[in-house]
């Protein structure tokens, strides 16, 4: 993997795992533009980075479906049977800023710390290819009882003591409202191997997870996967629940993020020379189809806050981030702490502190982003 790592990726990306191959964008260069460039895109892997070749790529789609058919990619990119969709989306992964909860408790050492991410597990592409929804379609619709559709990717990994295949299920009524995309184009070129060539599902406003890379079969089910990744992974405990008296049950599967946003610049412990105001760049994203509509910046861990200005916001989209900058009012000098926090367009907003939303999976870390910089006036 580390060839494809090399030919597919930024000079500066930084590497989380060699084995599987995990690595986010530099926290610099990550929202310089509200599309990211492939090169600089986050990659998340279980295992391995399957070599497929895209003229022999059948797509099997089985299950509870009227049906049963298999395409090839010359099917789905037939325009007379599927009219093509691309979407701007963002992927974000649901252990982005994991590093914080660590800080915090790691857990007792748990092996379900997979990577320690920074603020760098999301991206966002304009994804090309078809809508699930029209293929399910041609196969004659969905058979009686089928509620869910589960996803198989061609990568294999280790992990509860089996050899398994990337599983995962997303609920048919996301497929109905056209947001589940079967996609081959990322940003106009073809999918990066490391992104799941030759086709990959791009779920809009889902966790990360639910987008299977290496897509090879699609089976309609009465239920969520049984899958390890749906059952066990991916879920959202109450903070009581540990290693102790882990209960997969009571976990909640996790689908859309909540609204989160990250300063990407400054960097912590950076000293920032400034002229009375300081320059502070991020993003803000929220799940499902909610999206950011008001960032504000605090210079003073949390007291006095303001608001980044409309004109700042990269334009607003359904399924994508906004990236945003903003000059801060600042006359201290020293140490000091910046936080953001954001509003999406239900007026959720941010947890104050990591503490107050610990988990033992470790996900969803989306408190107000704090970092201490060395201000110098
Ligand atoms: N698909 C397969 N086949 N194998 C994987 O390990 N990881 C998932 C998802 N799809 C994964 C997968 C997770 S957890 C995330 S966050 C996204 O892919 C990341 O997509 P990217 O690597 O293209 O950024
Ligand atoms: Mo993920």
């Amino acid at each position: 993997s580390w060839k494809r790592v090399l030919e597919e990726k930024h000079g500066d990306f930084l590497h989380l795992l060699q084995f599987p191959y995990n690595g986010e964008s530099p926290k610099s260069l990550t929202t310089l533009e509200p599309v990211t460039p492939n090169p600089l895109h986050f990659v998340r892997n279980h295992g391995g980075i399957p070599d497929i070749d895209a003229d022999k790529l059948t797509l099997e789609i089985d299950g509870l479906v009227k049906n049963p058919k298999t395409l090839t990619l010359a099917d789905l990119q037939n325009e007379e049977l599927f009219p093509r969709q691309s979407n701007l989306v963002t992927i974000q992964c649901s252990g982005t800023r994991r590093i914080e909860q660590i800080a915090e408790y790691a857990g007792e050492g748990d092996e379900m710390i997979n990577a320690p991410w920074a603020e760098g597990a999301i991206g966002t592409a304009r994804w090309t290819g078809v809508s699930l929804k029209k293929v399910i379609k041609y196969c004659g619709g969905l058979a009686e009882g089928a509620k869910h559709l589960e996803f198989y990717g061609a990568d294999t990994y280790f992990k509860h003591e089996t050899l398994q295949n990337y599983l995962v299920s997303v609920p048919w009524s996301k497929v109905k409202a056209n947001e589940v995309l079967l996609a081959w184009e990322m940003n106009g070129e073809p999918l990066p191997k490391i992104h799941g060539y030759p086709l990959r599902v791009v779920v809009l406003g889902y966790i990360g997870a639910r987008s299977v890379k290496w897509l090879y079969r699609i089976k309609a089910l009465k239920s969520p996967s049984r899958a390890p990744v749906q059952s066990k992974e991916y879920l959202y405990f109450n903070g009581q629940v540990g290693k102790h008296n882990e209960s997969y049950t009571q976990g909640i599967q996790i689908q859309q993020m909540p609204v989160s946003s990250a300063i990407m610049s400054p960097w912590t412990k950076d000293v920032v020379i400034h002229d009375g105001t300081m320059n502070v760049k991020g993003w803000a994203y929220s799940g499902g189809g909610r999206w950011p509509e008001r960032v504000e910046v605090s210079p003073d861990g949390g007291f006095v806050w303001y608001p980044v200005p409309v004109e700042n916001l990269s334009k607003k989209h359904k399924f994508a981030w906004r990236t945003w900058h903003i000059d801060v009012p600042v006359d201290a000098e020293g140490w000091l702490e910046l936080v953001v926090r954001c509003w999406d367009n239900s007026l959720n907003t941010q947890p104050t502190y990591v503490r107050s939303a610990w988990n033992w999976g470790l996900h969803v870390t989306s408190s107000c982003h704090r970092i201490k910089v060395y201000s110098v006036n």
